[in-house]
């Protein structure tokens, strides 16, 4: 089942001006910064709590790679602001397939490659109450 949330996906323009804000105003840091050529995103996640056994929390900051992406159409629509959110389980392809079966369409019919080797499953935002609501299962 979903057990945690994992991270709120935030979208920027700029990956490094948005890491000083969190960094200076609230003391946040960046635990891991990737590309993930697939998503089209530049990304860094910055721990809000919680501890290295997979359940803890994190902001996902999202920088589009390029214009045809996910973020960067979000960006052109709305600005700057929340993304996603995403919420943790054990088994990525079992908790998509529960959830799959209560009508909400699953974007993605194998689980992607998201944050650190993760497994990514994207639930599409109309189905949601206007939520793009991502299920991760972490690496480890
Ligand atoms: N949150 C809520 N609603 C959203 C949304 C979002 N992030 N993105 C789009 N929508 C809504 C739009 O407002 C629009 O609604 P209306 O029809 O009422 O105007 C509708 O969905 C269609 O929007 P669109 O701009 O035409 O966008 P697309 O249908 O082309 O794509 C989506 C939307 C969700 C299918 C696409 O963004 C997607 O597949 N996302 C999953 C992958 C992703 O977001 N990757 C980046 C993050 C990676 C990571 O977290 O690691
Ligand atoms: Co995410």
């Amino acid at each position: 089942g979903l057990t945690r949330l994992d991270h709120v996906g935030i979208a920027c323009r700029d990956l490094d001006a948005s890491i000083e804000f969190y960094r200076t105003t609230y003391g946040f840091e960046v635990e891991h910064e990737e590309v993930n050529e697939e998503q089209g995103v530049r990304e860094a996640m910055l721990r809000i709590n919680g501890t290295d056994d997979g359940g803890a929390t994190f902001l996902q900051l999202l920088e589009p790679t390029r214009e045809d992406s996910p973020v960067a159409k979000f960006l052109a629509r709305n600005g700057e602001g929340v993304h996603h959110i995403a919420f943790g389980t054990s088994d990525v392809a079992a908790s998509a397939a529960g959830v799959g079966e209560r009508g909400v369409r699953v974007l993605d019919p194998e689980p992607r490659t998201g944050t650190a080797g993760s497994q990514i499953v994207f639930l599409h935002p109309k189905d949601c109450g206007g939520v793009l609501t991502e299920l991760v299962q972490s690496a480890h």
